[in-house]
């Protein structure tokens, strides 16, 4: 049998930070093999095609800053992108750096073992393709793995279901239907008044309601661009150091919310509010680590709601109690509260009416029932973790990841796990990943891992993987920083609580994408710091 060829890197996924891996490595002239499970480049904005689908953070900064040419040239017609804008946007760059040739589409890795002897990872992809690297790169993304509940009689439906998070490429018509759609969180949030606008009939059956407030999105100015387009560099420079790897159009106020007075805290929110998008949360500087100081964001929030929702009963139903403001991810929305003043809308709290099953025809809650042509599951993703362990992931004396993470997932710096050599989670669980803008954080990773890659040949190490003690270290400080907040109070998917039997545990680092991006510059400064590294024909050494 043919010896198989060993490349530098295999690297999973060809979203942002599988297409900027690609990029780099090739320029450090690296041999990479990228694998795909869609049929294009684009992760997240591949899949996720749903009607309203936009992301939350401004366009001038949910964009690469690693090419100034690309930066400069590229307009984003809206403050907010739309989901087929970024799916362009990450069209052309694959284009203008000829990308796809290295990538191989419509391919799952399902299986990957590193090789104690030669210490290289087998890579096994559902193609049949089995690739040798010396180095795995997960570039899987964070909420790329579907959840789908398990309700009775899913499969009976005789209608169309769809999942936002798996959305058909050509469009849905919604017009003259009956549509049910399950789930408020953003996915929720951003497509009902969308749909509810074409369709006939919207029934929305909400678990829990989700604090949202409003994007303000609007076309991008001539005026607004050049501001950014000018000092570009400088402020990308500010967004890498900053706490959430964005800067924010309103400042924040570094005081109590509970030192100011009620008149003072009035104009900050109304302030906040008329400027959209996430300022809110930064109004004071304890708003997510005060339950008292949160009380009096949430409690104006609520108040906005029954301003705008007409019927009592609907506000009340929309308003969240029972978490503080934040703590799930802050929704950003046009027009949703005003959606459920719509005659064609319909608000279920599966609280009280518990969904029984879905049926032949539509669904059935508590004895009443629904007649459906298409529902919709707004329901999530098994995130952070959910991508990873699918794939049977083997490291060291055979342990598999699954099993070295049933308690939850444990990393250093969220980038590595000890037991997997020369395995990399970029944005992995334990790095700011989604509590940042995702741009900032990808760069700062793949930029990292690189970085490492470079070293490693210059300095004939063979594997690197995490000591165990830092490891462990990591992991309790990830907590210790979360513990602060009032983030652990809400059942959200950053504590796994989304999925039936997930552990839960905050799963990203909250300490900061600036002060993260440091504690990384100075582990990379004393020469990798509580990592062990392998020398070829040496024996281990561990550092720090
Ligand atoms: O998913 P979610 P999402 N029966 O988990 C409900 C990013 N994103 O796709 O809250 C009934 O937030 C669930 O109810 P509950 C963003 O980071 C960004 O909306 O668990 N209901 C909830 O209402 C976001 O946070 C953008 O009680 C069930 C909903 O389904 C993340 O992706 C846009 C259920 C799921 O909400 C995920 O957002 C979209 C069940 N069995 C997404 N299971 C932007 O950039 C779940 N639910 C704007």
């Amino acid at each position: 049998m043919a010896k198989l060829k060993t490349v530098d890197a295999v690297v999973v996924g060809a979203g942002f930070s599988g297409l900027y891996l690609l990029y780099l490595m090739r320029r450090q002239g690296f041999t990479t093999r990228v694998f795909e499970k869609g049929g294009n480049v684009g992760g997240t904005w591949y899949w996720n095609r749903y009607p309203g689908a936009r992301c939350d953070v401004e366009s001038m900064q949910y964009s690469y800053s690693f090419d100034e040419e690309l930066q400069l040239e590229w307009s984003w017609p809206e403050k907010y992108s739309a989901q087929p804008d970024i799916l362009a946007y990450i069209n052309h760059v694959d284009e203008k750096h000829q990308l796809s040739r290295d990538i191989t589409f419509n391919s799952s890795v399902t299986r990957a073992k590193f090789e104690e002897d030669s210490k290289v990872w087998k890579v096994v992809v559902d193609n049949g393709e089995v690739v040798n690297a010396r180095h795995l790169i997960m570039a899987t993304g964070c909420i790329s793995t579907a959840n789908l509940p398990k309700i009775p009689g899913i499969n009976d439906f005789n209608g169309c279901t769809y999942h936002t998070g798996y959305w058909p490429h050509q469009k849905v018509d919604f017009s003259g239907q009956n549509v049910g759609i399950i789930g408020t969180g953003s996915s929720g949030i951003q497509s009902i008044p969308v749909i509810a606008a074409e369709a006939k009939h919207l029934t929305v059956f909400q678990r829990t309601p989700h604090w949202t407030v409003p994007a303000r999105n609007e076309p991008m100015t001539e005026e607004y661009e050049r501001s950014w387009k000018d000092s570009y560099a400088e402020r990308r420079a500010q967004m890498r150091y900053s706490p959430s790897g964005s800067l924010r159009s309103v400042a924040p106020i570094d005081l109590s919310a509970l030192d100011a007075t009620n008149e003072e805290r009035e104009q900050a929110y109304r302030e906040r509010w008329a400027a959209g998008g996430m300022t809110l949360l930064k109004s004071y500087n304890d708003l997510l680590t005060n339950d008292a100081a949160n009380e009096t964001a949430a409690k104006w929030v609520r108040r906005r709601i029954a301003g705008i929702v007409q019927d009592p009963k609907v506000a009340d139903l929309l308003s969240p109690k029972t978490y503080p403001i934040g703590t799930k991810r802050l929704c950003l929305d046009t027009n949703y509260y005003e959606t459920f003043n719509r005659e064609n809308v319909e608000l279920v709290d599966i609280i009280k009416e518990p969904i029984d099953r879905i049926t032949r025809s539509g669904l059935e809650v508590l004895g009443r029932s629904f007649d459906f042509d298409s529902i919709v599951f707004a329901t999530g993703f098994d995130a952070m973790t959910g991508t990873l362990l699918r794939v049977d992931l083997k490291g060291r004396g055979g342990l598999n990841l699954s099993e070295k993470w049933a308690a939850g997932p444990r990393t250093y710096l969220g980038l590595m796990t000890e037991g997997f050599p020369n395995m990399y989670t970029i944005t992995g669980p334990g790095s700011p990943s989604v509590k940042s803008n995702m741009m900032t954080s990808i760069e700062q990773h793949v930029e990292l891992v690189v970085e490492m890659l470079v070293y490693f040949r210059d300095n004939d190490i063979e594997t690197i993987e995490p000591d165990l003690r830092a490891e462990d270290e990591w992991v309790e400080h990830v907590q210790e920083v979360a513990s602060q907040t009032l983030f652990p109070k809400a059942n959200s998917w950053y504590m796994g609580a989304n999925i039936p039997g997930k552990p839960q545990l905050f799963m990203p680092y909250i300490g900061g994408v600036g002060a993260y991006r440091k504690i990384c510059e100075k582990v990379v400064a004393e020469g990798y710091r509580g990592f062990i590294l392998e020398y070829k024909n040496t024996k281990a050494e561990a550092t720090g």
